[in-house]
């Protein structure tokens, strides 16, 4: 019984990630089975991957226009030549699309755990509202369970919730299998996982406003970050899809307020507004400047994007949630700051440092 358990784990994190299977094996026990079936067990995953690979190579036609990969994502399968390509992509747009970066039976999974998610902040809701315990009382007291902001025009619902991935180790385990590793091999060097999320964007939830995500983090040692926005239902202009601005540092190029150097190199902070419930929208006479391009993206698609580029979504709606996952990660390099971060955030949650540009209340927003 256990080794089935550990075998149906164990194809659940490596289906996408396969090329570091031996490592998967010694975290999920798998080492248990003997050899021999192992290697038919990873010969019949590859062998499935594979054909999964050439059956979507050559869909996508607009790849230059957007970074979407038509290619499984299985790091395997990928060449030098389109890894690379990839990473110059992401490079020198901010952004990269990987479409059906997860199969089916993942995108089921994840959307299992974000229905376990909304439930069990649900109920830390319900018992901050009948209780003398806030919500920020909770994230402090309670470690190990989920951070929950509720949206600022309806209390009653869950805008988002944090730091999942230390509430849900199986969970973590997979999110590293597969996005961690895969952005590490992307950017040819180890990343760290800085913050992870979910925005449920549930009908009728609100918009987050034009804005750079560095300055949120700014206060944190690393310099760059990487996002993976994972798409658990699929994200339409409708129910406020993510729009990026990938052309920003052309369009932005001889505005005055702007500090030319950093933005030639990427890097430029936007004026944003302090305060208020605009607070950390990048200024509207900046945004006003720049060309938005929406992403409508399918469920299991995975949007790579920086820390500086800047991006907006549109309230949901429609009548359905438009939920969608974020992992931001940092170069490995510049330190492993996640415990910190979240130190931070439990210990003050209603910070507006917190709330850049989200359409949640905080304190003095
Ligand atoms: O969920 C979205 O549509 C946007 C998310 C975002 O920009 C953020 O959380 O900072």
């Amino acid at each position: 019984m256990r080794r089935f358990f550990f075998l149906f784990l164990f194809s659940f994190s490596v289906l996408k990630a396969n090329e570091e299977s031996s490592l998967y094996c010694a975290w999920l026990g798998f080492e248990d089975l003997d050899s021999a079936r192992q290697s038919q067990i990873e010969a019949s995953i590859a062998r499935s991957l594979q054909e999964e690979h050439h059956s979507q190579i050559g869909k996508g036609d607009d790849e230059d226009r957007f970074g979407k990969v038509a290619a499984s994502p299985n790091l395997q399968n990928l060449t030098a030549h389109s890894i690379e390509g990839q990473r110059a992509f992401l490079q020198n747009h901010g952004f990269l699309w990987v479409r059906g970066f997860f199969s089916e039976t993942q995108i089921d999974m994840l959307r299992r755990w974000t229905e376990i998610m909304a439930q069990a902040a649900q109920n830390l809701l319900t018992l901050s509202q009948s209780s003398p315990f806030s919500l920020q009382m909770l994230a402090k007291n309670l470690p190990g369970t989920l951070i929950v902001v509720p949206e600022a025009k309806d209390p009653t619902k869950v805008c988002r919730v944090e730091d999942m991935l230390s509430c849900y180790p199986e969970f973590h385990r997979f999110i590293s299998g597969t996005i961690t590793s895969y952005l590490s091999t992307l950017m040819n060097e180890p990343y760290a996982l800085f913050k992870d999320k979910t925005n449920f964007k549930w009908p009728g939830g609100g918009a987050f406003s034009p804005h750079q995500d560095f300055p949120a983090y700014e206060c944190f040692a690393p310099r760059t970050h990487i996002t993976a926005m994972v798409c658990i239902d699929p994200a339409t202009l409708e129910n406020g899809c993510l729009h990026i601005a990938s052309n920003w540092q052309d369009e932005l190029s001889n505005c005055p307020e702007i500090d030319q150097q950093l933005l030639a190199q990427g890097m430029a902070i936007l004026p944003y507004t302090i305060g208020s419930p605009k607070h950390g929208a990048i200024k509207t006479e900046i945004s006003d400047k720049l060309t938005w391009t929406p992403l409508e993206a399918k469920a299991g698609d995975v949007i790579f994007f920086t820390s500086y580029i800047p991006h907006y979504s549109e309230p949901n709606h429609s009548t359905k949630p438009r939920r969608a996952m974020f992992f931001t990660h940092n170069p490995l390099s510049n330190g492993d700051h996640r415990e910190a971060y979240y130190h931070a955030k439990r210990n003050d949650p209603d910070n507006p440092v917190f709330h850049f540009a989200t359409p949640t209340k905080a304190r003095d927003k």
